[in-house]
């Protein structure tokens, strides 16, 4: 079998121009993904893309290892039993911030307690984008969307802090604008054994950016530099500044024993 060495060895372009609009943040997460895996040199065999139901969930189509649908929300039920039938295969669970923290909420703080081999990618576009742009869990309050069209009135969900208390291995959170960091937190992901997660602010020009006057991909990614800060300097805001701005960085890296080999440590006595 042909070891992949460029990021390209590791998209299908038979399935190319994708579907995503102009100015999508998908694309450049999906990308990220590509990128680490051509530095890890992880063979295509070795590989499974786990995605679940959106616009996000359309990544699995333009890899060129496994992929599958799962049902929304429960992608990472799905993952569980592949990771204990199927221990060496490096799954990727590509997800939105709908099949995150919203439908699959409970799936994903439970496999992070399990601390099951598994990197999830959640692509937060802030809202669920392919029913028409309504909010979402982790919609920064006060946001315009298709069911809060004077705001949304609920505070939003930190999904990364979350999985991090759960008990994952990894939990690190970026943007689409910030590529060289995106690109890193994935390879520092996929190289933990145990549970991982990336969270990317990613652009959805179409219903996010539309709705709440920020504009298209490339005043996107301006509003990703200027409304994101690194954690040591968010922490230094006051309660009421932190409303202004969403945090990124790397919350947690440790190497806590994961399910599997937890299990078969039990199993032997
Ligand atoms: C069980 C179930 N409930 C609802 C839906 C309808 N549905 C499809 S995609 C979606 C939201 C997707 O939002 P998100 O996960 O954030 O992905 P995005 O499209 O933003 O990438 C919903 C509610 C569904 N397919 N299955
Ligand atoms: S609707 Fe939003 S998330 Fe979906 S493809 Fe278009 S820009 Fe991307
Ligand atoms: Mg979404």
């Amino acid at each position: 079998m042909d070891i992949p060495v460029r990021y390209g060895d590791y998209i299908d372009w038979d399935q190319l121009p994708h579907l995503w609009c102009p100015g999508c943040g998908n694309g450049i997460a999906l990308k990220g993904v590509a990128l680490a895996l051509a530095e890890l040199n992880i063979p295509l065999h070795k590989l499974l893309l786990a995605t679940g139901i959106g616009c996000s969930g359309r990544a699995g189509n333009y890899v060129s290892f496994h992929s599958f649908d799962g049902t929304h929300g429960r992608t990472l039920a799905f993952c569980t039993g592949i990771n204990v039938t199927q221990p060496d295969l490096k799954i990727i669970a590509f997800l939105g911030d709908g099949d995150c923290g919203a439908i699959g909420g409970n799936h994903l703080l439970h496999a992070a307690r399990r601390n099951l081999n598994i990197t999830v990618i959640e692509i937060n576009n802030f809202n669920y984008a392919m029913t028409g742009g309504q909010f979402s869990p982790t919609t920064p309050l006060s946001s315009i969307t298709s069911t809060s069209r004077k705001g949304k009135a609920e505070y939003a969900m930190d999904t990364a802090s979350l999985v991090a208390e759960a008990g994952a291995n990894y939990v690190a959170s970026t943007t689409v604008y910030h590529t060289s960091q995106l690109n890193n937190f994935i390879k520092e992901a996929l190289l933990t054994r145990g549970f991982s997660f990336v969270e990317v602010m990613s652009s959805c020009p179409t219903y996010y950016g539309r709705y709440n006057h920020i504009g298209d991909g490339p005043e996107m990614m301006k509003w990703f530099k200027e409304k994101t800060l690194p954690r040591d300097k968010y922490e230094k805001l006051s309660l009421e500044e932190k409303q202004n701005y969403i945090e990124r960085g790397k919350l947690v890296q440790r190497n806590r024993e994961d399910f599997l080999t937890t299990y078969k440590k039990r199993r032997k006595k």
